[in-house]
């Protein structure tokens, strides 16, 4: 059974999904990935969200991003809303963001696809023992990286 249910608004959000999906094969989490649009297939969207035995929600969408706001009104599962990049930028971000009391969207940043693959294994984690300590080691790795990146480019110059 998936744990997370990703809907993108349109086949060109792949390369975001791309993201999340990598990152949540890394903490070996299941998942199903489709694609409906809320403004073009509506009934499509009630229907995958209401059929769905997932835990957690990723909802991915540009321009008009209404997707992530419409998953959440059909279920009182937790929904990740990333916006997409395009022209404006500030259109896909506020549309994810702004949402009505009561039906709340955990919004990340931009493109952030994987980003919101990490909360999703965050929210999986709170009952689940091993994925607390794969996160654990994860936010060790992130550590250690920034060390390492800092001993390749550190220099002092003393004149
Ligand atoms: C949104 O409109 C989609 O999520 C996508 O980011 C954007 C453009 O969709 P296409 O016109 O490429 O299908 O609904």
């Amino acid at each position: 059974m998936p744990r997370v249910s990703i809907i993108l608004g349109s086949k060109s959000d792949l390369p975001v999904a791309e993201k999340t999906i990598r990152v949540l094969k890394d903490f070996s989490v299941s998942y199903e990935m489709n694609v409906a649009s809320a403004h073009r297939t509506p009934d499509r969207v009630e229907n995958l969200v209401k059929n769905s035995d997932a835990d957690v929600f990723i909802a991915i969408a540009g321009l008009s991003a209404a997707l992530p706001g419409v998953v959440a009104s059909f279920t009182i599962k937790p929904v990740i809303g990333v916006p997409v990049s395009g022209k404006l930028n500030l259109d896909s971000l506020l549309s994810v963001v702004q949402m009505p009391g009561g039906v709340p969207v955990a919004a990340v940043g931009l493109d952030r696809g994987d980003n919101a693959a990490v909360l999703a294994v965050e929210i999986l984690a709170i009952g689940n023992g091993g994925l607390k300590e794969t996160l654990t080691e994860y936010r060790k790795e992130q550590a250690e990286k920034v060390l390492k990146d800092s001993e390749e480019v550190s220099e002092c110059s003393i004149l």
